[in-house]
Formats: C-alpha cells, sequence, structure tokens
C-alpha cells in the first residue's frame, strides 16, 4: 500500500507571461490539484501514487513525465486513446491578475470511472486524497469519487476532502448537492472560508457547517485563510495557525500544497498543531515562488521555512 493515493484529472496547463490576445509565449506546466498534492506529498518522500486517466499522446506523455520525475507512482493510471490531455491557459494578465481558460470539456481526465480506480483502491493507502473538481468533471467522475470514498472509507483509510471549488466548472448548487454524497465519507474536510457551505447547509456560517460536519462523522475541518493561515476545528476544540509570513509572487496551487503539508504531518504522525504548522509552511513555499507546485519543499528544506519535524 502506498501512503497517499489520489485521482483527478492532471492538466496541462499552459501560462503566459501577458495577456493572451496580444500573443507571446506559452509555457506548458503539469497541473491539476491532485497532481499538485501527489508532488507534494512525494518530495516529502511519502510514497504518494496519482490515478486516473491520462490521453495516449505526446500532452499525456508529458504529463506522466513530470510526475515520474517527482517519484510519484503511476502504476494504475489509465490510457486514454481517444480522449485529449485537458488544457488551461493561465494568463497573467497584469502582475496581480492571472485568469484562467479552461479547454477540458470531454477530455481524457474527465472520463474516469470506477472501473479504472479498482486497482488502486484494491492496492489500498493510508489515505486517500479527493477534490470537489473531480466530482465536477462528468457524471462517471462524480461516481467515481463517491465511490472511492465510500470504499476507501470502509476499507479504514483515512480520506481527505479538498472542496477546491471551481466556478467555471459547476454552480454552488450544483457542486453542494454532488459533495453532500461524498463528504459523509470523509474523515478530513479542506475548505476556503468561502467554499465551507458547499459542504453543509446553503448559507449557514462556519460555526453551524463546522458543526454538521463534525455530526457527520468528519474528524477535522480545516478552514484556509489565505494570508491570515488556517483553522482546524476537532471535537476538542478550533486551532489556528497563523500564515508564515513570505513575499507572495503566485498564489496558485497554495491550496493544494497546504493539503499536502497537513496530509505529510498525518503521515508522520505529527499532533494537530505540528500538521497545521506544515500546512500553512508548504503554502508559504508556493505561494512564494511562481507555478503550481514547483517551489514545494524537499524533506530536508521544510526547515528553511521554520517547520517542525517529528522527534
Ligand atoms: O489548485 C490549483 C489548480 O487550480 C490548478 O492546478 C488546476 O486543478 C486545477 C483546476 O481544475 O483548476
Amino acid at each position: 500500500a502506498v501512503d497517499l493515493l489520489t485521482f483527478g484529472e492532471a492538466l496541462v496547463s499552459l501560462r503566459t507571461a501577458g495577456p493572451i490576445v496580444t500573443g507571446g509565449a506559452l509555457t506548458p506546466h503539469l497541473a491539476g490539484a491532485e497532481a499538485n498534492v501527489a508532488v507534494g506529498v512525494a518530495r516529502l518522500g511519502h510514497r504518494a501514487a496519482f490515478a486516473g486517466r491520462v490521453s495516449d499522446d505526446e500532452l499525456g506523455e508529458f504529463l506522466l513525465r513530470q510526475l515520474r520525475a517527482e517519484g510519484v507512482s503511476l502504476e494504475h493510471v489509465v490510457r486514454d486513446p481517444d480522449r485529449p490531455a485537458g488544457l488551461m491557459f493561465l494568463e497573467r494578465r497584469t502582475a496581480d491578475l492571472t485568469r484562467v481558460i479552461y479547454q477540458r470539456a470531454g477530455s481524457a481526465g474527465s472520463a474516469v470511472s470506477v472501473e479504472d480506480l479498482r486497482p488502486a483502491l484494491a492496492a489500498g493507502a493510508r489515505v486517500l486524497h479527493l477534490t470537489g473538481i473531480t466530482a465536477a468533471l462528468s457524471d462517471g467522475a462524480r461516481e467515481a469519487t463517491r465511490w472511492a470514498a465510500v470504499t476507501a472509507a470502509r476499507a479504514g483509510t483515512l480520506v481527505c476532502l479538498d472542496v477546491n471549488h471551481r466556478t467555471k466548472l459547476w454552480s454552488r448548487d450544483a457542486a453542494r448537492a454532488a459533495l453532500a454524497d461524498i463528504v459523509g465519507h470523509a474523515s478530513v474536510v479542506v475548505a476556503s472560508a468561502d467554499e465551507l457551505d458547499l459542504v453543509g447547509t446553503a448559507g449557514a456560517d462556519e460555526l453551524t457547517v463546522v458543526a454538521e460536519l463534525l455530526d457527520r462523522g468528519v474528524s477535522t475541518v480545516l478552514v484556509k485563510l489565505g494570508g491570515d493561515g488556517a483553522r482546524a476545528y476537532t471535537r476538542e476544540g478550533v486551532r489556528q495557525a497563523a500564515a508564515v509570513p513570505v513575499t507572495a509572487v503566485d498564489t496558485v496551487g497554495a491550496g493544494d500544497a497546504f493539503t499536502a503539508g497537513y496530509l505529510s504531518g498525518h503521515l508522520d504522525g505529527l499532533d494537530l498543531a505540528g500538521r497545521l504548522r506544515r500546512a500553512v509552511t508548504l503554502g508559504a513555499f508556493v505561494v512564494g515562488g511562481h507555478g503550481d507546485w514547483e517551489t514545494l519543499p524537499r524533506r530536508d528544506e521544510l526547515s528553511l521555512l521554520n517547520d517542525v519535524q517529528p522527534g
């Protein structure tokens, strides 16, 4: 069994240096929240596996090569000869404004199915990482996400759901309806403050949604607060962690880094304070550099931004 299993759509992110309409260079990067988390966990020396469907062409090869180079296990990836790789254009409109355009409808990644995931779930993992993005991609991907949550929870795997709402993929109401079937199987739920009511009653405040989640059997609710750090709720109460102060260069991927850090801390057996510390530390590494995941730390680099080590 691996330490962490994740699945979803690995995207080719084409980054611009300026406005798309004026043209210029596009540089391809591996992206996708689940791929980012797999890389974050693997860089810290845990065994991470990425599953799902990847196009059987040069772009798919590019995605797998990036993941392989980061030491992510790809044993359970399914290649799709008929569907293209999902694309994401990340337009640097101005220094402070980035915009996303997706071309991912009908992609290989969006066609992930229960059958695709059976071998990976059978092989087992200590942690299963899921995001609301996968649930938004297609009916089959939503069912695969729900099935994986149920199957892993039954096997005693820690299931982590990161809400990751993408307004360009679905409405808040559609997300809330779909995630309601998944969140009850999760032990750890990660959301930014504005995403929290997508896993609870519409319009309900933070404490109400947290109480609903703890009632449903979720053991830890992590609320990401960006530059203000994060809050973690458990049945014992709430704990707040400040963000690690850094110069923010590019916030894309910071939430995934946060989740990877939290789950790495879990795998290391850290207490809640240590897990949160590692989460905000990984977030800081990614906020402080360009790219979704490129600046994630190796284990020997954690202490550069003051993370605590086990023992
Ligand atoms: O979390 C960063 C993601 O936004 C990015 O990597 C792409 O997964 C992605 C998405 O669907 O937006």
